[in-house]
C-alpha cells in the first residue's frame, strides 16, 4: 500500500480553513513527493510548476497540501482567486447550477447567467457609453477576440504591443507576448502584423510618462502608420513582464493618441482586473477609458471565464456568428462570475486590496531602504513587487530572485516570480487574506531576502 492509498483529510476548503501557516513535513512532504513521481510519469515535462506540493484544499489566505501543510498564499493561482478559494457565494452558485444544467452552448440555446455577466461587465468597466460584451474561456482567447473585433471594426490589420508584454500562449497571443523563454521558443512561426514598441519603465528608462508615450508614438507613426493600425493593446500594469507601473501620463498619452487617430485602444486587464489593484479596473487609476477591455482570471473565483467588453459599435461590428466557441460563457463559470462580482462589491474588496497594498508597500519600502539589492518596490493595491538587482545598478539578479522564491516555498509561503529577466518577486494575495497572515508572510520575505 502506498501513502496515496491511505485516506487524506476530508476537510473542505474556503474561508473556514484554519488561517495559519503550519508545516508538519518538509516541503514537499512524502505524499506530495509520491504525486510528483506520478506526475513526472504521466504529465508532459513541458508543463511547468512553481511550488512542489499537491493541493488538498484552499481558502481565505491559505493553501493546504496533501501532507497537511498549510501554506500562506501570496499567488492566488496567478491573480485568479481574488474572492478567495472556494469562496462561499461561488461554491453555492456553482452547486445550484450544476444540478440544473451544465452546458447547452450559449450560441445554441442561451441562458440568463451569460446575459447577466455581460450586463455586469458593461456596468463595471470604465466608460459611460453604450457597451456590449462577449464571453470566452481563457485570457488568451479573449485577447485574440479583442484583436478580431478591432480588425473587423476598423478594416485594418496591424496591432501594436509593448516591450515586456504578456498576452497569452495561443498562436496570435504568442506573437503579442514579448518574452521568448519559455513562452515562444521553438513554437513559431508567429502571426504577422504585430509590432512592438518600448514601454514606460520608470526604474529603467528614467523617462516621464509623456516622453515615453512620445517615443512609442513616434515609432508607431514611422514604422507602422495609423492607416494600417487596427489596435494598440496594453496591460495597464504589466503582469508576467515584471509588474511594471508606467509613469504618470504614459497611458493617457497613448490612449488619447490612439483614440484620436481611429485606432482601437485595448486594455488587457486580465491580471489587473477585478479589484486587484485597489479599483475594480486598473484603467480607472490611470485616467484612461479603453475602447475594449479584456478580462479573465479574477472574474469568476477560479472557474474558467474571460470576456471582451467595450463600445457597442465596435463589439457589434463583426458578422453575426463571427464570435463564439463551444464553451465560452459556460453556465457554471457564469454563475460563479455573478457570485464573485457580488462578493467584490458587497465585501468592498477593492478597498481591501488598497489596505493590503499599503501594508505590503510599507514593509517592502523599509526593506529597500536598507538592502540595495532591492532596486525597486512597485505596484498598486494587492499587486505589488520587488525588483532584485546587483547593488547600485539596474542589472537584474535572477539567481537571487529564484533563491528567495524557493526559500519562501520551503518556509510555507507561496510567492511567484516574473519579469523579462526573471528578477521580480510579485505578491498577489487573495483579497480575503487575514492581515496577520499577510504580515507574517511579509516578515518572512524580508528575513529571507536579507539572508539570501
Ligand atoms: N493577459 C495580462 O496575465 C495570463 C500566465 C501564466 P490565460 N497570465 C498568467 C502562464 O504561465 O501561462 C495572462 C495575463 C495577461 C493574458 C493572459 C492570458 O490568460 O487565461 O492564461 O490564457
Amino acid at each position: 500500500m502506498t501513502l496515496l492509498d491511505q485516506p487524506t483529510s476530508t476537510g473542505r476548503g474556503g474561508p473556514e480553513l484554519p488561517q495559519e501557516r503550519r508545516l508538519v513535513t518538509e516541503i514537499p512532504g512524502p505524499r506530495s513527493r509520491e504525486w510528483l513521481t506520478r506526475r513526472a510519469a504521466a504529465v508532459s515535462a513541458a508543463v511547468g510548476e512553481t511550488v512542489p506540493v499537491f493541493v488538498q484544499a484552499a481558502g481565505g489566505g491559505v493553501v493546504v497540501d496533501v501532507d497537511g501543510n498549510s501554506l500562506i498564499d501570496l499567488g492566488s493561482g496567478i491573480a485568479v482567486v481574488g474572492v478567495g478559494n472556494a469562496a462561499p457565494r461561488v461554491v453555492a452558485a456553482v452547486q445550484e447550477q450544476v444540478e440544473r444544467f451544465t452546458h447547452t452552448c450559449f450560441t445554441v440555446a442561451p441562458y440568463d447567467s451569460y446575459v447577466e455577466v455581460c450586463e455586469a461587465l458593461n456596468r463595471l468597466t470604465p466608460g459611460d457609453f453604450e457597451k456590449r460584451s462577449a464571453l470566452f474561456n481563457s485570457g488568451a482567447e479573449a485577447v485574440e477576440n479583442a484583436v478580431k473585433i478591432a480588425r473587423a471594426a476598423t478594416h485594418k490589420q496591424a496591432v501594436v504591443v509593448f516591450d515586456h508584454a504578456y498576452h497569452g500562449r495561443t498562436n496570435l497571443t504568442m506573437a503579442l507576448t514579448a518574452k521568448n523563454q519559455p513562452y515562444k521558443n521553438g513554437f513559431g512561426p508567429f502571426a504577422p502584423e504585430v509590432y512592438r514598441v518600448p514601454l514606460s519603465y520608470p526604474f529603467r528608462d528614467g523617462l516621464s510618462g509623456a516622453e515615453a508615450a512620445e517615443r512609442a508614438i513616434h515609432l508607431i507613426e514611422k514604422q507602422v502608420g495609423v492607416q494600417n493600425l487596427a489596435a494598440v493593446l496594453i496591460e495597464p500594469i504589466q503582469g508576467e513582464g515584471g509588474f511594471v507601473v508606467p509613469a504618470d501620463g504614459f497611458l493617457p498619452g497613448i490612449a488619447d493618441w490612439a483614440q484620436s487617430n481611429g485606432v482601437v485602444f485595448i486594455a488587457d486587464e486580465v491580471q489587473t482586473g477585478f479589484a486587484r489593484t485597489g479599483t475594480m479596473f486598473a484603467s480607472e487609476q490611470f485616467g484612461i477609458v479603453p475602447d475594449l477591455v479584456v478580462t479573465a482570471k479574477g472574474i469568476a473565483g477560479g472557474l474558467p471565464l474571460s470576456a471582451v467588453t467595450g463600445r457597442a459599435e465596435l463589439m457589434d461590428a463583426a458578422q453575426k456568428g463571427g464570435l463564439g466557441g463551444t464553451y465560452g460563457g459556460n453556465p457554471l463559470a457564469c454563475v460563479a462570475a455573478l457570485a464573485a462580482i457580488e462578493t467584490f462589491e458587497q465585501d468592498r474588496l477593492a478597498d481591501r486590496a488598497q489596505r493590503l497594498g499599503e501594508m505590503i508597500q510599507q514593509r517592502l519600502r523599509a526593506l529597500r531602504a536598507d538592502d540595495p539589492r532591492v532596486g525597486d518596490v512597485r505596484g498598486r493595491g494587492a499587486m505589488q513587487a520587488i525588483e532584485l538587482v546587483v547593488p547600485g545598478t539596474t542589472e537584474p539578479d535572477a539567481a537571487l530572485t529564484s533563491r528567495v522564491a524557493q526559500r519562501m516555498h520551503q518556509q510555507g509561503v507561496i510567492v511567484l516570480t516574473c519579469g523579462t529577466d526573471s528578477n521580480v518577486i510579485r505578491l498577489l494575495p487573495p483579497l480575503t487574506i487575514p492581515e496577520e497572515l499577510l504580515a507574517e508572510a511579509l516578515d518572512l520575505l524580508v528575513e529571507t531576502v536579507r539572508a539570501a
